[in-house]
This record gives C-alpha cells, sequence and structure tokens, in this order.
C-alpha cells in the first residue's frame, strides 16, 4: 500500500509542496506563471496555517473538557512580528518548508521578508505580551490574550531631509492569513448615557445603565503555536462595528443617513494605535478603546463559562486575569458591573471575585505616562463606572482610615480620585485596589514603585507586591534572528537551550577554545557584511564590518538619552579635528527608533544623529573611522536582523528611569556586551555575566536622586569640563546645521540649564567608559571570550522564567498536556 500524507497536515518536503501549490490555485487563485511574490507569501502561509489549526483546535477542546484555569493576558498592544517564521519554528519544519519553496524555485527568505508585521504595539510593553504568549504556549499553559485589532498600528517611519515623517501603517492592505473571524461571538458595549435604579422581580434595588451608544465588538483570533508542543493559545482582538439593534432603530425611523454616520462612529474606535508612549494624553476615543476591548474581553470569558454551564461565582477559580499596565484597569469596575449589574450577584460576592481574578503589572516609573482621566470625560462616557469606583473609593478610604487613623494627607494621596485641582480618576490606584497582586517588571524597578510611586498602597498591602523581571522569547530572538548562532550553539550543546535556555551555560566550557572563538567571531562578521549590505542598499553608506558595531535601537525618548549617544560620537569627532592621526578604534554608530508624532525633543534628537552623520560621515579627517547612520522605520521585524549584529548594545538611561528594558536582553544573547547604567533590568544582566564582562558607567539610582535634591546645576558641568564644552559648543554653534544656531537650540538649552535627564552629570563617566571599550575591542579574542560569556550566561532572561514565576506565584495556574488524537 502507498501512503499518502493528508495535504492539510503532512509534514514532509513533498508534502508541503503539494500543499502550497494547491493553496496558491484554490486560495490565492492564479496560476504560478502570474503569481506575485505576495501570492507565494499567502500561499506558504495558509500551508502553515492548516498546520496550526489541528493543535490549536485539539488545545481548546482539551482545555474544555478538562475544565483548566486560564490565564487572560489582557493588554492594549501586542507588538507580535511576522508570523510566518516563527509558526515555521515552532511545527520543527523549518528546513523541509525552506527546501520546498526552494525546490520549486522560489526565494525562501524574500517570502519570509515579503510578510508585513502586524505592528499593534508602540515598543516594550507590546513586545513583552508578545514574548508573554510565546512562553505561555510553550511552556503549556492554558491561556489567551486579549487586545484590540487596530485597523492601522503603529505608524510608519520615513526619514526626510534628517527629518521623521510618518505615514499611516496598512496592515491589512493585502489580506492577514493569520486570522480567523468570529462574527458568531461577537458581544455589545454600552457608552454614555445615564443610570437608573430600579427594582427587580426579587425585590432587590438594581442599577440599570441606558447608554447613549452601543458597539458591537468582533472577535479576530490568531493561534499562536508553542515550540515543538501542541498546545496553541488563542489572540484574540477585538473589531468594532456598528451594532445592528441601533441601526435599526434609526431605520425604523426613516433616518437613515444618521444610521449610516452612526456606523462610522462605531468604527473609529479601533481604527488606530495611539503611538505615545510613557505620555498618558486623556483622549476620549483612547478611553472608549480601553473601555471597549476590556468589556468585550470579560463578557467573552462570561460566554465561555455560561455556555459551560458553570456559575459565574466561580470566576476567578476559571479566569486569572493580567492587566498589563493600567490601559485595561478600567477592567476593576467593568467586572464589577457585569455581576452586578447584568448577572444580579452582590456587591461582596462581586469584589470577593474582583480582587481575586485580577493582577496588575506596572511598566512605568515616569509620572508622565501615570494614566488619569478627567472627571468630565469620565462621567459623559462611563457614568456606571464612575459611581462604581465612588463606592469602591468609598469603601477603600475606610480601610485606610481604620488603618491609619487622622492621616488626611494619606487618604488624599491615595484616593482613586485626584481632587488637587481638577479632578482625574486615577487608573493605578483602581488597579492596585481592584488587584490580588501588584508587580514591577525588573527587581529595581519592584524596589522603587514600593518606596516612591506606589510607596501608600506597598505600606496598606505588603503582600500584593512582588517582582518580576521581563524575559524574552529565544524562539524569535535567537532561533528565529540568528540561524547562524543556533547552528554553532547546538552543534556543540546539543538544541535543549531552546526550551531551557540556562543550558547556554554549557557554552563556557568552550570559551578557552580558539577555534571555537573563530567560529564566533566569523559568524559576528557575517552577520555583520549583511547589514553593511542593507545599510549601503537603504542609506547610501559605506560601513567598515570589521568596525566595532555600536547599536541603540529603542523608541526616541529623553530619559533613554540617545543624545548622550551623541555626545560621545562627537567627543570622538573633536578628538580627530583636534589631531587627525590621534588614535580611534575604528565604529559605527547605529540607531532606530520611533519618537512618538508630538513629541518635538524627540523628533529633534533624530535631527540631530542625522545631522552629526552627514558631517561625521564626509569629513575627510575622519578616514572613515567613524560613521554615523539612522535606520528608518525600526520595528520587529528589522530589530531581528539588528540585534545579532551589534557588538555593543546602548543601554544608558538614567538610573531609576527604565522599568526594565528587554532589547538590552535581545542584543545580550546575541553576543553583544552591554554599556549601561544601573537601570532596570541592566542591574540584573550585569549580576549574571558578572561585572567584569559589562561596561557599567553612571550615577546609581539614589544618587541620582541625592544630586536633585541638593540642587542640580548642568551649567557647571559643562563650564569646569572642556571636552564637554566643546561638544556643545559644536552643536550650538551651528556645527551641524550649517552655521544655523537656531536649529538645536531647543537640545542646547534644556541641556544647559535643566537636563532632567542628568546627561551632563553623567557625561564624563560615560566617556571614559567608551574608551574602555574602545580598549578592549582591540584585544579580539578577549572581546569574543566576553561575547560568549555574555550569550552564556542570559538563561535568567528568557520569557520563559518569567511566565513560571507569574503561574507561581500570581496566577495559580498549572501546565495542560494537548495530546493529538490520530
Ligand atoms: C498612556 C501612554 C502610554 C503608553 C504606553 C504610557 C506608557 C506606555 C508603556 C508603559 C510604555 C512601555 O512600553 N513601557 C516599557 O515596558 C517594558 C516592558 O515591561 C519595559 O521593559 C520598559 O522599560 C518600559 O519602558
Amino acid at each position: 500500500t502507498v501512503v499518502v500524507e493528508d495535504d492539510r497536515t503532512g509534514l514532509s518536503v513533498e508534502t508541503l509542496k503539494r500543499a502550497f501549490q494547491d493553496n496558491l490555485f484554490y486560495i490565492q487563485g492564479k496560476f504560478a506563471n502570474i503569481a506575485t511574490q505576495n501570492d507565494y507569501y499567502m500561499a506558504l502561509a495558509y500551508t502553515v496555517r492548516d498546520r496550526l489549526l489541528r493543535r490549536w483546535l485539539t488545545t481548546a477542546e482539551t482545555h474544555t473538557h478538562q475544565g483548566v484555569r486560564t490565564v487572560a493576558y489582557l493588554s492594549a498592544e501586542f507588538l507580535m512580528g511576522p508570523h510566518l517564521g516563527n509558526n515555521l519554528i515552532s511545527l520543527g519544519i523549518y528546513d523541509e518548508a525552506k527546501q520546498a519553496i526552494t525546490e520549486l524555485g522560489l526565494d525562501f527568505d524574500a517570502l519570509l521578508q515579503q510578510e508585513e508585521e502586524p505592528g499593534l504595539g508602540n515598543g516594550g510593553l507590546g513586545r513583552l505580551a508578545a514574548c508573554y504568549l510565546d512562553s505561555m504556549a510553550s511552556l503549556d499553559i492554558p491561556s489567551i490574550g486579549y487586545g484590540i485589532r487596530y485597523e492601522f498600528g503603529i505608524f510608519d517611519q520615513d526619514i526626510r531631509d534628517g527629518w521623521q515623517i510618518e505615514s499611516t501603517d496598512k496592515w491589512l492592505r493585502y489580506g492577514n492569513p493569520w486570522e480567523i473571524s468570529r462574527p458568531e461571538w461577537a458581544v455589545e458595549v454600552k457608552l454614555g448615557g445615564h443610570t437608573e435604579r430600579y427594582t427587580d422581580e426579587n425585590g432587590r434595588n438594581r442599577t440599570r445603565w441606558i447608554p447613549h451608544e452601543v458597539v458591537m465588538g468582533i472577535p479576530y483570533d490568531t493561534p499562536i503555536l508553542g515550540y515543538k508542543t501542541n498546545t496553541a493559545t488563542t489572540l484574540r482582538l477585538w473589531s468594532a462595528a456598528a451594532a445592528e439593534s441601533f441601526d435599526f432603530a434609526a431605520f425604523n425611523s426613516g433616518d437613515y443617513f444618521r444610521a449610516v454616520q452612526q456606523k462610522t462612529v462605531s468604527e473609529t474606535l479601533t481604527k488606530v494605535l495611539y503611538p505615545n508612549d510613557e505620555s498618558a494624553q486623556g483622549k476620549k476615543l483612547r478611553l472608549a478603546q480601553q473601555i471597549f476591548f476590556v468589556s468585550c474581553s470579560l463578557q467573552d470569558m462570561m460566554l465561555i463559562l455560561i455556555r459551560q454551564g458553570i456559575p459565574l461565582e466561580q470566576f476567578h477559580e476559571k479566569f486569572a486575569v493580567q492587566l498589563n499596565d493600567t490601559h485595561p484597569a478600567i477592567a476593576v469596575a467593568e467586572l464589577m458591573r457585569l455581576l452586578m449589574d447584568e448577572h444580579g450577584i452582590e456587591w461582596d460576592t462581586a469584589w470577593r471575585i474582583t480582587q481575586k481574578t485580577l493582577s496588575y503589572t506596572n511598566h512605568t516609573l515616569l509620572p508622565e505616562a501615570l494614566e488619569r482621566w478627567g472627571m468630565g470625560l469620565f462621567s459623559t462616557l462611563l457614568p456606571r463606572h464612575l459611581e462604581i469606583i465612588y463606592e469602591i473609593n468609598s469603601q477603600f478610604l475606610d480601610d485606610i482610615r481604620r488603618k491609619f487613623p487622622n492621616d488626611d494627607a494619606r487618604l488624599s494621596r491615595m484616593s482613586l480620585i485626584d481632587e488637587a485641582g481638577e479632578r482625574y480618576v486615577r487608573m493605578a490606584h483602581l488597579a492596585c485596589v481592584g488587584s490580588h497582586a501588584i508587580n514591577g517588571v525588573a527587581a529595581l524597578h519592584s524596589e522603587l514603585l514600593k518606596q516612591d510611586v506606589l510607596r501608600d498602597f506597598y505600606e496598606l498591602y505588603p503582600e500584593k507586591f512582588s517582582n518580576k523581571t521581563n524575559g524574552v522569547t529565544p524562539r524569535r530572538f535567537m532561533v528565529l534572528s540568528n540561524p547562524r548562532l543556533t547552528n554553532l550553539i547546538t552543534s556543540k550543546i546539543g538544541d535543549g537551550w531552546i526550551k531551557h535556555l540556562d543550558d547556554l551555560r554549557k557554552l563556557e566550557a568552550f570559551v578557552e577554545d580558539a577555534d571555537f572563538r573563530q567560529q564566533w567571531r566569523d559568524i559576528k562578521l557575517a552577520i555583520k557584511q549583511d547589514l553593511a549590505t542593507y545599510i549601503k542598499q537603504v542609506n547610501g553608506i559605506d560601513v567598515d564590518p570589521t568596525s566595532l558595531f555600536d547599536i541603540q535601537a529603542k523608541r526616541i525618548h529623553e530619559y533613554k538619552r540617545q543624545h548622550l549617544d551623541v555626545l560621545h560620537i562627537i567627543t570622538l569627532y573633536n578628538r580627530i579635528k583636534a589631531n587627525p592621526d590621534v588614535h580611534i578604534t575604528p565604529r559605527t554608530f547605529i540607531f532606530g527608533g520611533k519618537a512618538a508624532p508630538g513629541y518635538f525633543m524627540a523628533k529633534l534628537i533624530i535631527k540631530l544623529i542625522n545631522s552629526v552623520g552627514d558631517v561625521v560621515n564626509n569629513d575627510p579627517d575622519v578616514r572613515d573611522r567613524l560613521k554615523v547612520v539612522f535606520l528608518k522605520d525600526y520595528n520587529v521585524k528589522f530589530a531581528q536582523r539588528v540585534y545579532p549584529a551589534a557588538d555593543l548594545s546602548e543601554q544608558i538611561s538614567l538610573a531609576g528611569k527604565e522599568a526594565s528594558g528587554t532589547g538590552n536582553m535581545k542584543f545580550s544573547m546575541n553576543g553583544s556586551l552591554t554599556i549601561g547604567t544601573l537601570d532596570g533590568a541592566n542591574v540584573e544582566i550585569r549580576d549574571e555575566v558578572g561585572a567584569e564582562n559589562f561596561f557599567l558607567f553612571g550615577l546609581t539610582t539614589p544618587e541620582v536622586y541625592e544630586l536633585k535634591a541638593k540642587g542640580y546645576n548642568p551649567y557647571h558641568y559643562y563650564e569646569s569640563n572642556p571636552a564637554l564644552k566643546a561638544v556643545i559648543d559644536r552643536i550650538a554653534s551651528g556645527g551641524f546645521s550649517n552655521g544655523d544656531t537656531n536649529l538645536f537650540n531647543p537640545l542646547v538649552s534644556t541641556l544647559l540649564y535643566k537636563d532632567d535627564y542628568l546627561l551632563l552629570a553623567d557625561y564624563q563617566s560615560y566617556i571614559d567608559c567608551q574608551d574602555r571599550v574602545s580598549q578592549t575591542y582591540l584585544d579580539q579574542e578577549y572581546w569574543t571570550r566576553l561575547s560568549i560569556l555574555n550569550s552564556a550566561r542570559m538563561g535568567k532572561f528568557s520569557s520563559d522564567r518569567s511566565i513560571r514565576e507569574y503561574c507561581e506565584d500570581i496566577w495559580y495556574v498549572k501546565p495542560v498536556a494537548v495530546e493529538l488524537k490520530e
């Protein structure tokens, strides 16, 4: 008998080829001779999706039958990156697919590049959510990610004349093969209007909310398969649509125009991701987005229980709901409302369920990023939620009065309502009160939360607080993005490290092996060569692949101090101008990152980087020893090419400002050394890799506080440090702006007279440290040892470790094996 693999599930090269050709014809509707690159990509994507579906549906069925407890990860952002390559790796058929496509005469890498990534996030927070889905699936944790299906994700960035130009991210333009819409599971969300009291059939006093508007939420599901396991979790994103019941009313009254108009208002809700990271703006549409996806998600969880006949009194036993920052914090009031108003559960029971269900992760210490909603806005959009919040607040304040009598200052500091001037709802306070667990994202950050931002809450509920240091997935950020290094590592220690990243320690045994070091170096050089080719193509700049690749890639923000990096570049440039024969270790300075469109200073920093590049890259005195490159449109897809190419990773935020950082981990795993401050997870990275393998500089957090307390005067540093003065003077005098002294004036005067992020205070320490970096790089054998040790000691920073900790300490969720039936 002949055994023929099923076209939709078979994993052999021959079957993959057949399925691919079948999909090209029947899904894309094309003969090969007229198919575009995108048709080929889609045909391969559908081929892969078919192979996910059996695992995905079996996972759902298994979880339903076993009545498991499930993690619901609520996040306004999921920065997934391209799916195709990752799914091939999870399925374990990357090589087979590559062979199949190559044998069909097509360019496999080009097909992978064809995928337009869903950029549904700003930066670290959104990417963290994506890494956590990968780890939850890989660890067989029953889970679901809930978020918003933005029609336009984070804007595309172009650079014109050195300035950032934004354009819309039309990621759905050519269709999305990874999602399946589930209109049959749509739910309705109310907005605006007023509330009424009434007595129900049992004679109880109840509240009903008469909304001004109802919006429909349609779920779109994407399977997220774990690495070499059958568990596929779900990313369920909600898209807003006009509610039919409302259309009907308008149609019946003959107001066709209003009905159609209503439809466009509803559909605006999920149009676009807000591109601000770290600055809360108080826009009505953003609050509407938050309640929209939170309400849809909680209703969805309730429907899942109701369909199984499970009473809602057991909600907290069946779901652990994690709030990814305060963006979904309205869940506290919404869960109370749904339990009480929609399902008739009493306040006390509802409150117990709510607290046991919810937990809150804080991602920022920056005061301007703490979300608060103006009372006018809040009461207009969410009148019922405001009543519930008032009641929670009144009980909460009573509790404080009992524990801290006669402390009015404490009451007003902790109240859910800020009443200092204009009144606001404080979302972080709501999240803290409504959750049983509160965590920060790195050890230092969690300590600072307790001492500073959430100090009062820590004094009230110390048992709620813990730390969960962030992690990143080695599947995407090593295996997928760095196949060469992956193969070398696996050839030495086997492939167990991909699921157990601590195993990378086994590499330490090879540090003294000169052959191994040579291979390690060759790989880094080849990757740098590829990036150099890309830079030549896109930026038109020649860079030397043997030079030190010094990379800072992340959102552009003053606290992250991209401009401190620039001060170093100009320092080296000044040394060359003073003496063209001075010894300089050749370096290529590479920047990537987007600035919030309304953040003037961040945009000016981009302009400065490009302007310094124009001068330095073209000055014959430099003799190509320094190059400055700004890579436009930094996103996940591009990041995957950038991390492996770095020799040096810049993690130079002012101590106490970066909650964790996750790029720092991705660079280091790929053998980059770090120059960094004692901020966020840098502290723990340094602990793991060893102080001797980490370039440390700058003030510590207590030193920062102290300096600010005694009165910081940046001008003093400028006056008393000639090298620093020469750098600032070169900018101020138009050295990078064709003599224009106005262009960079806002930046220069901010540094000289304000300098909130202490660049001038950290300048000399940074320069001295960079000089040590340059010196160290000259000894390539030594540098390679450090590079290997950095990778070898990054086990802690796998998101698998983070997820295990959340499961143990916060969620109380256990792995469930999924078996495929024949
Ligand atoms: C309200 C506007 C807004 C939008 C997004 C404020 C704040 C945010 C995020 C919290 C920004 C963010 O991505 N924070 C980053 O989260 C990462 C994951 O925990 C950390 O590694 C970064 O340090 C933190 O900046």
